[in-house]
């Protein structure tokens, strides 16, 4: 028979083991803003997201309609979008004033993201998570002249300045807050 002083720890390291379970589980994401793409002609290309989940702020995208293959992708410091050549939106995001690329011993920007990879029916995906502090980078995404998401017809080889020798500019959406 087993005594009620056996069975009480046993109890009691369940119930630790259960709160434990609840807290490891990640917290709700938060959608934070969106950005739809349009390509050079104006048509709809895909989306974009920025999610907040706890401490980390994450970009998600979908685009379509695209050629196959990698494509540079960024976050430009401002938030307009002006067909054809989408020049409006400025250069990459770079609050800290490093150089382009990841692989650049003086870099990155801010707004450098991995390629985008577009399978031959025209769509690709990519989730990034957003360096450095949730709030930092919420300010530098959102301050007065927003900030815009473009895709380039190349890939991005993450180490030439200002843009990762990427070429042109073939889509670009405007990030809006939604919160
Ligand atoms: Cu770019
Ligand atoms: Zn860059």
């Amino acid at each position: 028979m087993i005594s009620k002083a056996a069975t009480a720890p046993l109890a009691c390291c369940l119930l630790l083991e259960a709160c434990a379970d609840v807290q490891s589980t990640p917290p709700m994401a938060a959608l934070l803003a969106e950005a739809s793409l349009q390509n050079s002609t104006g048509a709809p290309v895909g989306k974009a997201s920025i999610e907040q989940r706890g401490a980390e702020l994450a970009l998600v995208v979908n685009v379509k309609g695209l050629s196959p293959g990698p494509h540079g992708i960024h976050l430009h410091t401002t938030g307009k979008c002006e067909a054809p050549g989408f020049t409006t939106a400025g250069g990459h995001l770079n609050p800290t004033s490093h150089q382009h690329g990841t692989m650049n011993p003086a870099g990155p920007h801010l707004g450098d993201l991995p390629n985008i990879v577009v399978t031959s029916d025209g769509r690709g995906s990519l989730r990034h998570s957003i360096a450095g502090s949730g709030q930092d980078t919420l300010a530098n995404l959102f301050d007065a002249d927003g900030t815009a998401l473009v895709v380039h017809a190349g890939p991005d080889d993450y180490a030439t300045d200002p843009s990762g020798n990427s070429g042109g500019r073939i889509a670009c959406g405007v990030l809006t807050r939604m919160r």
